[in-house]
């Protein structure tokens, strides 16, 4: 197809387009010749998406100045979303869609001989965060521009996103690193022009002055220069605004160890500058406590403070106002340095006092909760925070010290009390809690689903809910864009839903809960049909690329079912592959005549481990051995398929969704905050198998039990289950007879090495933290059920219908407004159609 090679088919094209006064072909043409010096009729792939990315990236800047220009005239309140992660995926698709020029710009590209979907595919992931978290992000900044808010994200823009993983011919991931600048990245704007002072270790001098005041000197300065990103919104002009920060050394390196003749010296300081942005930590819910992590933190709060700062002081207002018109959301804990800057700003730069410092303080943050997990709560240890950020530390202290004496006002002797409560945890070294800071300096606190919400208020912050009151502490469900969660990932099903729902996209993709007017049509023959045929070539969609990526052959006359998500214990894809490894024998015990009733299953798993996760990183080795066996076995092979898919990113995301029939969400009860590919299956008509944890409770309630399948215990039986295990283990072969066949299969060798997998199968041997053994029956029932319920077509089919058509609420328009409401107290800001200066 392309390079197109010719020059006579291309001139050819170009007087059709001239006919046609194309615009767009024109200014990709003028790209190719001007930005990339190159000829388009030898123009290739890569080079056909980079002259679209330009010339949609012109239209995209005249928008986002447009916008921004409104932002500064109408000065209204604004909202800052500081997240360490966001993961965007690609950018030229979602352009394209939301600035309403996907049509057209496909018959130009098309007209010039390139295949459009190809060159859409030429794009690399901005792959800067793990998981859902870092999703999350990137879905509500597509919903604050959708709907005009004045919303920027700040960020770090790292040099190197999540790290490519690549399974060895063990079975073991790899890891590789992710270059994505390497093809220059059309998408962001460098600022040479935004670039602030960070400072780092040195000393901090109290004045005696009786202000409070510090001196801060010393030590470390780096430079924060700031890359923006056009964040378009769907339907509007509106464009905000990703501000990503980079590190770089103040000056290129020192001149005066340079001068002294220490060349070396003098580098090395310019690396350890560069070293801030260069990686993303690719850990998901741990708290590591690595010394660049925490300057990573402090860098880009730093200058995301000192930013916000900067243009709020264009308004000339005293600093009392700054709650009036600004509202800073903290995703997690990550940013909640940001809390202690601000008092060091307030106090010993702009001369405040304390309680009016803190007054500003506390009704300018809010705070994100994601994960109840222990493991994942924050801590710094107070010596690392003294060396690298001295006066902070003192600003810490002397929060606590106010805090702990407010505590004790009203609950006069309770000491364990204090010690709960108190900023920082006793040990060697001592600790500084981050969630609890992250909560006092905030006005409000929030989970991201009702049960977690709830486990919030009643576990890890219970005390701060008795000491500030309940109604600081609310729930916001998390959502997802359905602009790239259903109309660009399914076109097709997206396309069936306007013209069933006789709708205008624009319209139920702005409101999803218009979805439910495809209820009654579950009942209808002709479009059960019309929504089955589209999954089944959404199957053969992603069975050709595997077919592509792989090599590998997959039948798709068959149930195919997804698990994808970060490899953790918690998430429970060991429950999946031993449950997997149990059908194999069940289906081997058979004769071929109760085979031939079984319903055909293929297996996806996709997801990256943290590198140093060993008990993760054997899950997925387990897993790639067991999909040896099992799809080599002419026996079973025709009724069960394994593939694990490595490299799991948005874009693989985007293939795999649309084609599952069922996903798993299985994670051990009161353990997944939200889970958000939940709402994404559902939204694209596939059913749920689910432990009762996370928004799975909100989408049953939603969609119907009768819709969803779910098993498991529940979440205030863990605690009980999990003594158990401690105290009173009852050997697997009596609990869980099931499993424990499976666990023997295992380490008797028949994938590989059994001795390999010891390590794994003794986390379920041992404390079983994660409640295997009491799920595993529970769970090989609700396979059941799925099988049974998938024998039934047109029944499974009204299921899926029923789930998408009630998959409204989890919009992340829905999310944004509520937190845009209820939180941060901001209005939309359109913009003109004719712009003013
Ligand atoms: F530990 N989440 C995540 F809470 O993807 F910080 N990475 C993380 O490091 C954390 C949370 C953290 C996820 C939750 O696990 C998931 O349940 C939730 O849907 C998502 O954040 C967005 O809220």
């Amino acid at each position: 197809k392309w390079p197109l090679g010719d020059e006579k088919v291309w001139k050819a094209g170009m007087r059709t387009v001239d006919k046609d006064v194309s615009d767009i072909t024109k200014s990709f043409v003028n790209h190719v010749h001007t930005s990339l010096a190159r000829q388009p009729y030898n123009l290739d792939g890569l080079g056909a998406y980079q002259a679209a990315a330009l010339s949609v990236r012109d239209d995209l800047l005249i928008n986002w100045n447009h916008t921004q220009n409104t932002y500064t005239r109408t000065a209204p309140k604004r909202a800052y979303y500081l997240s360490l992660e966001f993961l965007m995926g690609r950018t030229l698709d979602n352009a394209l869609l939301n600035l309403g020029l996907k049509d057209k710009f496909k018959e130009s590209v098309e007209l010039l001989g390139f295949n459009f979907e190809d060159t859409l595919e030429k794009e690399r992931d901005a792959a800067l965060g793990n998981g859902g978290l870092g999703r999350l992000a990137a879905c509500y900044l597509d919903s604050c521009a959708s709907q005009e808010l004045p919303v920027w994200g700040y960020g770090l823009r790292y040099e190197y996103g999540i790290f490519q993983q690549l399974i060895s011919s063990e079975g073991d991931q790899l890891e590789a690193p992710d270059p994505w600048l390497a093809n220059q990245n059309p998408w962001e704007l460098p600022r040479i022009d935004v670039v602030y002072d960070v400072r780092f270790y040195g000393h901090a001098e109290r004045l005696e002055d009786g202000t409070g005041r510090a001196l801060w000197h010393g030590g470390q300065e780096v430079l924060a220069m700031a890359y923006d990103v056009m964040i378009p919104g769907y339907g509007t002009q509106s464009t905000n605004n990703l501000r990503l920060w980079e590190s770089k050394p103040k000056r290129g390196f020192d001149l005066n160890s340079f001068n002294a003749g220490n060349y070396e010296g003098a580098v090395a300081a310019s690396n350890s500058a560069q070293a801030i942005t260069s990686v993303l930590y690719p850990n998901d819910h741990t708290s590591f406590g690595k010394e660049l992590r925490l300057k990573q933190q402090y860098f880009w709060t730093a200058a995301s403070l000192a930013d916000i700062l900067r243009r709020f002081k264009n308004l000339d207002k005293p600093m009392r106002y700054l709650p009036d018109y600004v509202a800073i959301q903290l995703n997690d804990t990550h940013p909640t340095l940001a809390i202690p800057e601000l008092m060091r700003i307030l106090i010993d730069e702009e001369d405040l006092r304390w309680d009016d410092a803190w007054g500003i303080v506390t009704n300018v943050f809010f705070y994100t909760n994601h994960t109840v997990l222990p493991e994942a709560l924050e801590k710094w240890a107070v010596p690392l925070m003294e060396f690298v950020l001295p006066r902070h530390m003192q600003i810490i202290y002397d929060i606590n010290l106010f805090f702990l004496q407010a505590v004790e006002r009203k609950f006069p002797g309770d000491r364990d009390r204090l010690a709960r409560m108190s900023l920082i945890e006793e040990g060697f070294p001592k600790q500084v809690r981050m969630a609890h800071l992250a909560c006092i300096g905030s006005r409000k606190v929030n989970g991201v689903a009702e049960l977690h919400s709830e486990l919030v208020r009643t576990t890890i912050l219970k005390d701060f809910v008795d000491f500030e009151g309940i109604s600081k502490f609310g729930n916001v469900t998390n959502g997802i864009t359905p602009r790239r969660w259903l109309d660009q990932c399914n076109p097709e099903l997206s396309a069936l839903i306007t013209k069933t729902l006789k709708l205008d996209k624009a319209v139920w993709l702005k409101d999803l809960t218009k979805l439910e007017g495809l209820l009654p049509f579950a009942e209808n023959k002709a479009f059960r049909a019309e929504w089955a045929a589209i999954k089944q070539r959404n199957k053969e969609r992603l069975a050709h690329y595997v077919q592509v990526t792989l090599g590998l052959i997959i039948r798709t006359d068959a149930m195919f079912d997804v698990q994808i998500k970060r490899i953790h214990e918690y998430k429970r894809q060991t429950l999946n592959i031993l449950g997997v490894i149990h059908r194999y024998y069940a289906l081997k015990n058979m004769t071929p005549a109760q085979r031939s009733k079984i319903n055909r299953r293929v297996v996806f798993f996709a997801g990256k481990a943290a590198p140093a996760y060993h008990i993760a990183k054997l899950t997925i080795r387990l897993i790639v051995n067991v999909a040896r066996v099992i799809n080599a076995d002419p026996e079973t092979k025709e009724f069960l398929q394994l593939y694990f898919l490595p490299d799991y990113s948005v874009s693989l995301a985007e293939v795999l969704i649309p084609a599952s029939d069922i996903s798993q969400h299985i994670s051990t009860a009161g353990t997944e905050a939200s889970g958000t590919s939940n709402m994404k299956f559902c939204l694209n008509g596939g059913l749920l198998l689910g432990t009762v944890d996370g928004a799975n409770i909100e989408i049953a309630e939603e969609v119907g039990e009768d819709n969803v399948f779910f098993f498991g215990h529940l979440t205030p039986a863990v605690e009980d289950l999990r003594y158990k295990h401690l105290y009173h283990g009852i050997p697997i072969d009596q609990q869980c007879p099931a499993l424990a066949d499976v666990l023997k299969k295992i380490s008797g060798g028949a994938f590989g090495d059994g001795g390999v997998y010891e390590p794994l199968l003794n986390t379920i041997r041992q404390s079983d933290y994660y409640l295997i053994t009491d799920d595993f029956d529970s769970y090989i029932a609700a396979l059941e059920m799925v099988d049974e319920a998938y024998l039934d077509k047109e029944e499974w089919i009204k299921k899926s219908i029923r789930t998408t058509a009630k998959m409204g609420k989890f919009s992340s328009d829905r999310a944004i407004n509520e937190y845009a409401e209820s939180y941060w107290n901001i209005e939309p800001c359109p913009v003109p159609a004719e712009p003013k200066y």
